[in-house]
């Protein structure tokens, strides 16, 4: 193709919108956010207030679920985190998750465990992104979810360290899915195995993050 034909292509097309709430507090944005930063696809950040009226007014024009995160692409409005992600798998050409059927179905897997469950650890330690807060307790069943998470990650480099840094060696919608959850353990001070703690440093060097967290400490300074 002319260049001067991919570059009209490229300017014409409608640029992704990303609906978010507080980059402190909402861990479900978070996800599709970070994924789109890793991908390399260009957005628009439509940022709402949680819990405020102009929030339950406005997010209606975007998501008909009320809730974000919600992914507009022209005409196709998309909502729930995970189904936003598998819709930039297919934007991006597949590259959301591993190339390997078998480990994109692992992938898969630990990312709908994380989608579901773990109720009693997003219940007692909400994320709070620009936060430390070392003195909350967890009742045991969210104690049982560290453990079950733990367990997952060292599962996961056991399998894939020779691969690269992340869950499955590169970069995938894994790593974005479980994100929330490093800063939930970084605010509140988990204690994990050498290997899931070796992965929460991986994750908090991630300059994409850095960027989240720095305008979740914006919004705290406001
Ligand atoms: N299952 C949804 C959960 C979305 C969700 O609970 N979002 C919260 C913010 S993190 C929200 O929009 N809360 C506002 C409300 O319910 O009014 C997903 O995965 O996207």
């Amino acid at each position: 193709m002319h260049d001067t034909a991919r570059h009209f292509l490229f300017w014409n097309r409608p640029m992704l919108t990303l609906v978010i709430g507080d980059k402190h507090l909402s861990s479900w944005s978070l996800r599709p956010w970070i994924l789109l930063r890793h991908l390399d696809l260009p957005f628009r950040e439509v940022a709402l207030q949680l819990d405020t009226p102009q929030f339950a007014s406005a997010i209606r024009q975007y998501s008909a679920s009320g809730r974000v995160p919600a992914l507009i692409d022209g005409d196709t409005h998309v909502w729930d985190s995970l189904a936003i992600m598998e819709y930039l798998h297919e934007k991006s050409g597949a590259r959301a998750w591993p190339a390997d059927p078998a480990q994109r179905a692992h992938a898969r897997s630990i990312s709908a465990e994380m989608h579901s469950d773990f109720s009693a650890l997003r219940e007692h330690w909400p994320m709070q992104a620009a936060s430390i807060l070392p003195n909350v307790a967890l009742p045991p069943a969210g104690l049982k979810d560290v453990a079950r998470i733990d367990e997952l990650w060292q599962d996961c480099r056991r399998r894939y360290a020779a691969r690269g840094p992340w869950l499955f060696g590169d970069y995938s919608a894994a790593d974005a899915m479980y994100a929330p959850v490093v800063l939930r353990f970084h605010t509140y001070g988990a204690t994990l195995s050498d290997a899931a703690t070796a992965y929460v440093t991986q994750v908090l060097g991630d300059a994409a993050l850095g960027e989240w967290i720095a305008g979740a400490r914006d919004e705290l300074s406001r």
